[in-house]
């Protein structure tokens, strides 16, 4: 994982929490297992000394656990409240927006994803953002429950048939970001992938633009061909 927006910095420290609290977990258990055995081992036919009930030892152990525990749960409360904070556009972003999300509509088909953007023009597969600033998808589907999921840039989000799901992220930095379908949404599921490219917001908006008249004229050319009586 690579972090990209603020708050998967903090669900990436989590995962490093969890991976240290579980390496030293599993380094004390074999620490003290050798210690265990070399400590009590005996010679051929001799019976080994046994080890006698200790009390104080016991407590003693339970406390060190349980001070680890608390450890590992404060510090992943501590250094993980913002893992939900909803990110606001910074300085290098989009500045026409103002306090509001850059809104985005992020369509789930079998099997390829359509974002729709708010000056009319649409994309397939690849959704176009300005960098540091809020982007507000909301996720709809046209037929089964399919999961956006870009690891990089937000936690992953359902497109559920007759629901709109709203997931806000932001990119902190120009760039490509790659996303799988994370939920089996039929047999092509696993080509449904997705790409979000993060640019300056000068090069977003001149997209947009460049998008939109594109599709138009290619628009106006099939609806030439049809009343030309060239299709059918
Ligand atoms: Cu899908």
């Amino acid at each position: 994982m690579a972090p990209h927006s603020p708050g998967t910095d903090q669900i990436d420290t989590l995962l490093w929490i969890g991976f240290v609290a579980a390496v030293i977990v599993v380094v004390a258990i074999n620490v003290a297992l050798i210690y265990a055995v070399r400590r009590f081992r005996a010679e051929r036919g001799v019976t080994p000394r046994e080890g006698r009930d200790d009390r104080r030892g016991q407590l003693r152990v339970g406390a060190v656990l349980t001070a680890f525990a608390a450890v590992v749960f404060v510090l992943s409360i501590v250094l993980t409240d913002k893992a939900r904070e909803t990110p606001s556009t910074g300085s290098a972003g989009l500045a026409s927006l103002k306090s509001e999300p850059l809104t985005i509509k992020a369509t789930g088909q079998q099997w390829l994803w359509r974002y729709d953007y708010p000056n009319g023009a649409f994309s397939y597969y690849k959704l176009v953002v300005p960098v540091d600033t809020a982007v507000k998808l909301e996720l709809v589907s046209t037929d089964v429950v399919h999961t956006w999921d870009v690891p990089d840039l937000v936690g992953k989000r359902d497109a559920v048939p007759g629901k709109v799901n709203d997931v806000v992220f932001l990119a902190d930095d120009e760039g490509s970001y790659g996303g799988n379908s994370a939920t089996l949404s039929g047999q092509a599921y696993a080509s449904m992938r997705t790409e979000v490219e993060a640019v300056s917001p000068d090069e977003y908006e001149a997209w947009a633009e460049q998008q939109k008249s594109d599709i138009e004229s290619a628009q106006d050319r099939v609806v030439g061909l049809i009343e030309g009586g060239e299709v059918p």
